[in-house]
C-alpha cells in the first residue's frame, strides 16, 4: 500500500500514473500548492524540501520524481517497466534525470524566479528566456533523447509518465508539440493510455 503525495495537475502526475500502470494499492492525499499545504508542518515532515510528489512506502518515504518512478517500477518487476540490464537501466535513468535537473528546473524559472534572484528584473528576464530554454530542451529530447515511439525505445517504461510532462512545461509556455514530431506523437499515445485518462480526470485535465 503506497501513499502518493501530490497536487494537481504537478509534475506528481507521472507517478500517480505509473501507480495506475503497475496496478498498485495506493492512495492519495492531495496538497493545495496556492494554499501552501506543502510548507505546514505536518508535510515538512514528510517531505523536509517542501515538494511534490513524495511516495510513503512500506520502507520510508521517497521523494524525487526519478527516484519515485525508477523504485516503482524496480519494486514490480513483473510489470517490466525498468530494464534489468544495467547499462539499459542507467540510460532510462540519464532520460529521467535530464528532465529532472534540467528541464523541470528550467521551467521552473518561469514562477519560481525569486529563488535564484532578488533583483526584479534579474526574475522577469529570466522568466522571458523560459519559452526558449523549454524549446531548447524539447529540441534535444526530439533529436536525441525520445528514441521513440516510447521514451526508451519499443518497450514502455517507467520514463513514459515522466516524458509526458514535457508536453504540458511546452504548452504552460506557449509552444506547439506539433512542432516536435516524435514528442507530439508520445503525447497521442500516452492521452489513449487508461492510466492516463483516468489521472488526467482524477486531475481536473
Ligand atoms: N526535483 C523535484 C521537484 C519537485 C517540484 O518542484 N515539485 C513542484 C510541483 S511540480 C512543487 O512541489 N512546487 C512547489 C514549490 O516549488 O514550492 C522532483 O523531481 O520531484
Amino acid at each position: 500500500m503506497y501513499t502518493l503525495y501530490l497536487a494537481k495537475g504537478t509534475s506528481a502526475l507521472a507517478a500517480h500514473i505509473l501507480l495506475e500502470e503497475i496496478g498498485a494499492t495506493y492512495e492519495t492525499q492531495e496538497l493545495s500548492i496556492p494554499d501552501q499545504d506543502h510548507q505546514a508542518p505536518e508535510y515538512l515532515a514528510i517531505n523536509p524540501r517542501g515538494r511534490v510528489p513524495a511516495l510513503q512506502t512500506s520502507g520510508g518515504v521517497l521523494t524525487e520524481n526519478p527516484a519515485i518512478l525508477a523504485y516503482l517500477a524496480q519494486a514490480h518487476p513483473d510489470t517490466g517497466l525498468a530494464p534489468a540490464d544495467p547499462f539499459a537501466f542507467a540510460r532510462a535513468q540519464s532520460f529521467c534525470m535530464y528532465l529532472a535537473a534540467t528541464m523541470h528546473p528550467a521551467f521552473a524559472h518561469k514562477l519560481r524566479g525569486a529563488r535564484f534572484a532578488d533583483d526584479p528584473d534579474a526574475i522577469d528576464a529570466m522568466k522571458q528566456k523560459v519559452p526558449d530554454n523549454m524549446a531548447e530542451c524539447a529540441q534535444l529530447i526530439e533529436d536525441h533523447l525520445l528514441r521513440g515511439p516510447w521514451a526508451m525505445g519499443e518497450e514502455f517504461s517507467y520514463c513514459d509518465p515522466y516524458l509526458f510532462l514535457v508536453h504540458r512545461w511546452l504548452g504552460a509556455n506557449g509552444i506547439d508539440t506539433a512542432d516536435y514530431p516524435k514528442i507530439h506523437a508520445h503525447m497521442l499515445a500516452m492521452k489513449e493510455r487508461p492510466s492516463v485518462k483516468k489521472v488526467m480526470a482524477e486531475h481536473g485535465l
